[in-house]
């Protein structure tokens, strides 16, 4: 039906996140994450316990870089050094998010870091230098549920969650004046001559495959080129993170080392001379390498000269999800 608002206007970012709305997201995920918060801290450790001790054996330890551990080893250290009783503390204080020194500390911590640092305490908690979880811990009845819940997912949406658990740990940084964030050291971008390509069926947009090969190499800084000034990136389960400055630093502290391994996609002219294009394939993440691929689709929204206004990365509900190209 024409209505009046039919004079050609630029999208807006709430309009863009809307483009392919037929994309069905593993929504089991914040739905799980949401239950985790809700039970008691003592319920929390342990499932994540018994939920990373299923897991984490996938985990490829090259991801635990000398550099990214630098950052928390005297935390580390200090816990360590610490009387049983409270390390238990440590831990109880970091899932309950209290105001504390440790959690000040950790809320600074890039993704990457607060991985490794739970990915050492966990070692330490298996080898009993540090306090770990009775083997006869009873979860609560909600508890297992939401275990249950878990092991019934699909592996791209377990380890989502148990990211997610980690990243919500510690003081809320939103909380802290003029903080400094602290993240890996930059890996150099990959040399030109050992750049690989990918190949899309059904896309030969070169935005989009410039998008996958840069930030395959770790080349933000040419990745970042594509994006409009105000152009936005909206990561799974978040809001968009809104201008180039912004995504850069995203690009820069949360996604280095990616594997980006896109196989289909489709694309059509939008209004006012945009295209949309919907590509899905699958992303490794360094933590679990090749043990692990996620199921995702990006969603492109390009502006008339190619660069771009919008894109989406979801995580997608099913393998069945990866066929489903439709507008
Ligand atoms: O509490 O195109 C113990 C973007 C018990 C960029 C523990 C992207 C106690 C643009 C076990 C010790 C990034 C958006 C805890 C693409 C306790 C773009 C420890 C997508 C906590 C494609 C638990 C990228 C531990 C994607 C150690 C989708 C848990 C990346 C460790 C996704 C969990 C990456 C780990 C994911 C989880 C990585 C290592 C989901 C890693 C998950």
């Amino acid at each position: 039906m024409p209505t009046a608002e039919h004079q050609p206007v630029a999208p807006t970012i709430d309009a863009a996140r809307n483009i392919f709305p037929q994309t069905r997201t593993a929504d089991v995920v914040p739905a799980l994450v949401a239950r985790f918060n809700q039970l008691t801290i003592e319920d929390q450790l342990a499932l994540i316990w018994f939920a990373y001790k299923e897991m984490g054996s996938q985990i490829t330890p090259a991801a635990l870089g000398a550099a990214r551990m630098q950052f928390a080893e005297p935390t580390l250290n200090s816990i360590r050094s610490l009387e049983a009783e409270d390390q238990t503390k440590v831990m109880f204080e970091l899932a309950g998010k209290t105001d504390t020194p440790i959690n000040r500390v950790y809320a600074t911590w890039s993704v990457n870091i607060k991985l490794g640092f739970w990915y050492k305490l966990g070692e330490w908690m298996d080898d009993g230098s540090v306090a770990g979880i009775p083997e006869a811990y009873q979860l609560s009845a909600n508890a297992a549920a939401v275990l249950a819940g878990i092991r019934e997912s699909e592996s791209g949406q377990q380890i989502s969650i148990l990211r997610s658990c980690v990243v919500d740990m510690g003081y809320d940084p939103a909380k802290i004046e003029n903080m400094t964030k602290v993240s890996e050291p930059l890996v150099a971008p990959t040399a030109e001559s050992e750049r690989s390509s990918v190949s899309i069926e059904g896309v030969e947009n070169a935005t989009v495959i410039n998008y996958m090969n840069l930030l395959n190499a770790n080349d933000f800084d040419n990745l970042i080129d594509l994006f409009l000034p105000d152009g936005a990136l909206q990561p799974p389960f978040q809001k968009p993170i809104i201008g180039r400055e912004k995504v850069l630093a995203f690009f820069r502290e949360d996604c280095q080392n990616l594997n980006l391994i896109p196989s289909n996609g489709v694309s059509e002219p939008a209004d006012d001379g945009f295209t949309q294009i919907k590509v899905t394939g699958k992303v490794q993440t360094p933590w679990f390498g090749a043990n692990v691929g996620m199921n995702v689709a990006w969603r492109f929204l390009l502006d008339p000269s190619g660069k771009i206004f919008f894109v989406a990365i979801d995580l997608l509900a099913s393998p069945k999800e990866l066929l489903n190209l439709a507008r």
